[in-house]
């Protein structure tokens, strides 16, 4: 059963690979299951139809037959279950790979969306300029324990699983600000993710989405 996917009919990263439905294609092209994209507008997002599936109005939703999950990590999670390739066969191991998915949801991302609060939603507040220090102090706290921890391995465990996936795809969130750069093992470990040929597989096809739109609106390639 092909799995359908949903995803930013305009996505506001302009094909960058930074909204969270990329999460959901690459694991899903790591593990070779073809899947289709239903592309929803914002105001789609907050329709019945689409809270539905998803009860906060956001993307991805996964549909798999009758099933319908919402939640990248729930999402990764059960596509890495029901697939070889994304979680070790060894029990202890694979509960190893499963609590970086979760240290990567519940232990880094949450300081780097602090970021993108602060810069975007808070940056024409009076104390903004202020507060952003403490909020880069917080990443880069997260940011040293991770690079000590990963030392000079290529992964985060035995080879590559769904952890160094989600980790990945929250620390590529980083990109802009430049705070990656001043780990050169995490920035070496994004850059060899994004050398996999799933994951440029997925950039491809979420960027596709946003090629196709620029093209349908008159725009130059
Ligand atoms: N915890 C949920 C999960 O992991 O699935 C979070 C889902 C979520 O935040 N979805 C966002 C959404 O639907 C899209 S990815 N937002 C619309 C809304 O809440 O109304 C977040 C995102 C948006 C834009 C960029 N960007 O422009 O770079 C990056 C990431």
């Amino acid at each position: 059963m092909t799995p359908i996917i949903t995803a930013f009919a305009q996505s506001p990263d302009r094909g960058r690979g930074l909204a969270r439905d990329m999460r959901v294609r690459w694991a899903l092209e790591e593990v070779g299951q073809p899947y289709q994209v239903r592309l929803v507008s914002f105001s789609e997002m907050k329709q019945a139809a689409h809270l539905a599936l998803h009860p906060f109005g956001q993307i991805p939703t996964y549909e798999e037959g009758d099933l319908c999950l919402f939640e990248t990590g729930a999402i990764v999670l059960h596509i890495a279950e029901r697939h070889q390739g994304l979680l070790p066969a060894d029990a202890k191991a694979r509960a190893r790979a499963i609590t970086w998915i979760f240290a990567a949801l519940n232990t880094v991302e949450p300081v780097i969306l602090d970021l993108t609060t602060a810069k975007l939603l808070e940056g024409d507040k009076p104390w903004s300029q202020e507060r952003l220090p403490l909020v880069e102090e917080r990443i880069r706290t997260r940011l040293g324990q991770l690079s000590d921890y990963l030392g000079d391995a290529d992964w985060l465990e035995e080879g590559f699983s769904a952890g160094d996936l989600m980790m990945v795809s929250v620390l590529l969130r980083l990109r802009a600000s430049g705070l990656l750069d001043e780990y050169p093992n995490l920035w070496a470990y994004v850059a060899r993710a994004e050398e996999r040929p799933a994951y440029q597989r997925a950039f491809a096809a979420q960027k596709a989405v946003f090629t196709s739109r620029q093209q349908a609106d008159g725009h130059q390639p």
